[in-house]
């Protein structure tokens, strides 16, 4: 497998407990690379658009106002197999079916406010990387 690219967000809950170096220590000790990283507060619109897969969903209106609660941390992560890797490296989406270890296990408070969020195949990998990042502030 060649090297990867994937979108992360250290979500409202991680910034407000300060946990974002646990959860980088966790990221890279894992073998992946952060080759981008900010930290930004999301618009309404930003979140919208991010989670539009979700907008018919019953949680979307309550993920929205999680998502621009408080500041989060947005990252482009690298390595082998970089997409699947994170998946496992953040866990189950609710916390109470994470693997012990993993940074939903950990940290995560409730299947809501779960920490991290992590690109679930490469098309929306590239598509998410683009909506937060311009190709030269990500440095490999
Ligand atoms: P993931 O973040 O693991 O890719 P997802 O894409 O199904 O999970 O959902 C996106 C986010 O929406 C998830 O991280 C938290 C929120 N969410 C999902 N299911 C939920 C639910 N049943 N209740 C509240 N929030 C939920
Ligand atoms: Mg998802």
């Amino acid at each position: 497998m060649a090297l990867e690219r994937t979108f992360s967000i250290l979500k409202p809950d991680a910034t407000r407990r300060n946990l974002t170096g646990a959860i980088n220590a966790i990221i890279e000790k894992a073998g992946l690379r952060i080759v981008a990283q900010k930290r930004i507060h999301m618009t309404r619109g930003q979140a919208e658009t991010f989670y539009g897969v979700h907008k018919d969903r019953p949680f979307f209106g309550e993920l929205v106002e999680f998502m621009t609660s408080a500041p989060v941390v947005v990252q482009v992560l690298e390595g082998e197999n970089a997409i699947a890797k994170y998946r496992e490296v953040m866990g189950a989406t609710n916390p109470a079916n994470a693997a012990p270890g993993t940074i939903r296990k950990e940290f995560a408070l409730s299947v809501g406010e779960n920490s991290a969020h992590g690109s679930d195949a490469a098309e929306t990998a590239a598509q998410e990387i683009a909506q937060f990042f311009a190709g030269n502030e990500i440095v490999g």
